[in-house]
């Protein structure tokens, strides 16, 4: 398998880490979804990633969609989501919060940092980190599990706590949410996360 896109996108990373959790062995493609733009484009029409080309030669795109197809491909018994009822329920909500406020940090970081200072637009950055710290605060609020097997709302919840961190960090600063701290504290030290640890946020930068 081939997974698409570098890891400072969370995306991409609660895809990688995912993959490592469930014992999968991939080939990492690092071309930019920005600089290598053209090149993504024949990956996925949309031109975003992650991508993940299967070994059939299938591509699938849109992480949720792959995250999707990894818990079909180990079983239930092993599966990252849980398959039913109220836990199901609940993991779902988190992971919408968590994507939803790397949806909303996203715009206004691209607003902030890609778009050119004179284009920018203040109250719609405002009212982006408004919507994302809502979701943060609502996650910050959840009773998070302290041990046992790791699900795919802790991946993708300590995955926004990090892209977070590098593009916005007043946003997350440590000690403000100090369950989010233990949270993403405990996942950091896995494996899985050590290795797929984006240490800086890189695009282009507009003047
Ligand atoms: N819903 C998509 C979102 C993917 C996404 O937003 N990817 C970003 C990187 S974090 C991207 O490709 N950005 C470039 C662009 O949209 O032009 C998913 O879950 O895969």
């Amino acid at each position: 398998m081939i997974l698409v896109g570098q890891y400072d996108s969370p995306f991409v990373r609660r895809v990688a880490v995912s993959l490592r959790v469930l014992g999968f062995a991939y080939e990492h493609d690092t071309r930019s979804v920005f600089g290598d733009f053209d090149a993504m484009r024949r990956v996925n029409p949309l031109g975003r990633i992650p991508s993940l080309t299967l070994d059939d030669g299938e591509t699938l795109i849109d992480s949720a969609a792959i995250l999707d197809w990894l818990d079909h491909a180990v079983g239930p018994e092993r599966a990252l989501v849980p398959p039913e009822g109220v836990a199901r329920q609940r993991a779902l909500r988190r992971m919408a919060l968590a994507t939803g406020a790397i949806d909303k940090v996203g715009a206004a970081t691209y607003e902030q940092v890609i778009r050119p200072s004179a284009l920018r637009w203040p109250e719609w950055i405002a009212r982006c980190r408004t919507q994302a710290e809502g979701a943060i605060a609502a996650l910050a609020a959840e009773a998070w599990p302290v041990d046992g097997r790791i699900g795919q709302d802790q991946i993708t919840t300590t995955c926004m706590i990090r892209y977070v961190r590098m593009v916005d960090g007043a946003l997350l600063a440590a000690g403000k949410y100090p369950a989010l701290d233990v949270l993403s504290e405990r996942c950091e030290a896995r494996e899985a996360f050590r290795e797929t640890f984006p240490a800086e946020y890189v695009v282009p930068r507009g003047e």
